[in-house]
């Protein structure tokens, strides 16, 4: 993929995802009161951080919206087949249907998928990111392996092809029948461990306004520089809100193969959010994951994993804390 379509994927993905969200520059409006956005130009996104210093200019963003939230959106909705699978391996199917209520059976291919489909834990320590097959008749179906009983949401991620149709995110609610002991979120932390690689996240998530988050890769203590495209990009990330699993798919700003990767993203709201990056290397897709927290200054310190870690931020005080969101 050259970059100039990487960008206007990435544009594409912002403005679906996040609505009226971006281009709204760092201002230093107070953050968790959004005031009404200028709508209408959201063909220019500014880069993070461009606008910061221009004093008293409070564009603040409204709130943009997230998505997953409903089964059924503008006219298509997620019908799940198989709403309560077993414990380990099992097969996930599903349609998306119309207003007319038939199968949907065209998409438009986004980064190099028709459907993405994503299934967590409502507590949000399993996650799983799939792409399911397609039958003629518009039937997905997907393999997946659900460690331990539960609640699960899944996600489709999908563009139709109708004309007019918009990107589009459904959610629905999976049930894993058993005795269940919800986790508790894991603890904010900068540095997650994925089969011996070291991924350290730096940046700012903000809410309703775009923030640059940036995940270093290192296997052994050394940089990787040769990470390798995964589905046209360096990296997916995938954003789901503690409490509703609100769910932001962000991808990467242009860059090379690593170490780095970077990405602009816009909270919703404030609150905690569980963070998942997809990566490649060595052939192999690996996912890290961060508890982060956006929103105006946090009082508390990282915690032991415990009931505590899972508050949401507090709304302390209007000053913007650049330095602390993301492993406060
Ligand atoms: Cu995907």
């Amino acid at each position: 993929m050259n970059t100039g379509v990487k960008i206007t994927a990435f544009a594409a993905a912002l403005a679906a995802t996040f609505g009226t969200a971006y281009g709204v520059g760092a201002g230093v409006g107070p953050v968790g009161e959004p005031k009404k956005a200028e709508h209408g130009d959201h063909a220019s996104p500014s880069k993070p951080g461009a606008g910061a210093g221009r004093g008293g200019h409070e564009e603040a963003a409204q709130a943009p919206s997230a998505g997953g939230l409903q089964v059924s959106e503008g006219g298509y909705t997620l019908a799940m087949e198989t709403p309560k699978p077993g414990v380990g391996r099992s097969v996930l199917k599903f349609s998306i249907k119309d207003a007319a209520g038939r199968k949907v059976t065209a998409y438009t291919t986004e980064h190099g998928k028709e459907l993405h489909f994503i299934v967590a834990s409502r507590d949000l320590t399993v996650y799983r990111h799939l792409h399911p097959v397609r039958a003629a008749d518009g039937t997905w179906s997907t393999p997946v392996d659900l460690p331990a009983a539960g609640g699960y949401k899944a996600f489709a991620d999908f563009k139709p092809a109708a004309a007019g149709a918009k990107g589009v995110t459904l959610g629905v609610d999976l049930s894993v029948p058993g005795a269940y002991a919800p986790r508790p979120l894991p603890a904010a932390a900068p540095t997650a461990t994925v089969d011996g690689y070291q991924v350290t996240l730096g940046g700012t998530l903000d809410p309703g306004r775009a923030g640059e988050l940036k995940l270093t890769v290192a296997k052994g203590g050394k940089p990787v520089t040769d990470l390798e495209p995964y589905l046209g990009a360096y990296g997916h990330l995938v954003a789901l809100r503690d409490g509703d699993l609100a769910y932001l798919h962000v991808h990467p700003n242009e860059g090379g193969p690593g170490p780095d990767v970077s990405f602009t993203a816009t909270a919703p709201s404030a609150g905690t959010y569980r963070l998942f990056l997809d990566f490649q290397h060595g052939g192999k897709v690996r996912t890290a994951a961060f508890t982060v927290h956006a929103g105006p200054r946090h009082a508390t310190a990282p915690a032991p994993a415990g009931p505590a870690s899972t508050a949401p931020a507090s709304a302390g005080s209007d000053a913007h804390d650049a330095g602390g969101h993301t492993h406060g």
